[in-house]
């Protein structure tokens, strides 16, 4: 399902919608909505959201970061590892503990590893997760090549999320890769920052313009599809 994706809006379940702004998004042409967030995201916000989402036909996936708020009826679970953090819990700690509670339930075919290299330090993930951002291109494509070569990841994500990034780094990093795509978030909030980084990376991610211009965040879709 992955392999297709060009355009994926990300929604925060922990931010309101109205029903009109989510009916536009969902039927923007957008290839999926990610629901994920850094805080704030409970058990209660993400079915509420999954639950208005699954009225569309697009597909619907979760990206995990707060094992509380993990919901059945998902398409897929994107599970992120953050390969830049300078903590082990980020990396493969909380998904020991995951995987040790939750196991025996866990549709392992719906699961989808992300290798996550967070590259603006003033985002909450940066925050959260303790993300060494200051990288070279040279250090993220060697974090990019470990998550596909190494451990075999089908995502590599590039997260700017807040600022729109370094796209010669992008396209740098999606030139090393064989077999890993390449998910590019942050920043998007025009036709010409969804165009440049459609071309540097395989998936572009587009979140916060959804919530401060809704008319640009879908402008973003008809740069690359339309
Ligand atoms: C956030 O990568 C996404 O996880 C999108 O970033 O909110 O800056 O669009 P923006």
């Amino acid at each position: 399902m992955i392999d297709q994706w060009r355009h994926v809006f990300k929604l925060d379940p922990d931010k309101m919608i109205s029903d009109a702004d989510l009916d536009a998004v969902c039927l923007s042409g957008t290839d999926a909505v990610m629901i994920g967030g850094s805080s704030g995201v409970t058990y209660e916000n993400t079915v509420d959201l999954l639950s208005r989402v699954r009225q569309y036909e697009l597909p619907c996936v979760l990206e995990i970061s707060e094992l509380e708020a993990v919901v059945p009826g998902f398409d897929l679970y994107m599970i992120p590892m953050v390969l830049n953090t300078r903590s082990v819990e980020w990396l493969i700690g909380h998904h020991r503990r995951a995987v040790e509670r939750y196991g025996y339930i866990i549709p392992w075919d719906l699961v989808v590893p992300e290798g996550y290299i967070i590259l603006n330090s003033e985002c909450t993930a940066a925050k959260l997760t303790e993300a060494e951002c200051g990288l070279s291109v040279s250090e993220s494509t060697a974090y990019a090549q470990t998550a596909d070569k190494l451990l075999s990841l089908p995502v590599v994500y590039l997260e700017y999320s807040g600022m729109f990034g370094d796209m010669e780094l992008v396209s740098t990093v999606h030139r090393s890769l064989s077999n890993s795509r390449l998910f590019y978030g942050g920043g998007i909030c025009d036709t010409e920052t969804a165009r440049q980084a459609a071309e540097a990376a395989d998936t572009i991610i587009v979140g916060n313009i959804i919530y401060t211009d809704l008319v640009a965040a879908l402008s973003t879709v008809k740069a690359i599809k339309g």
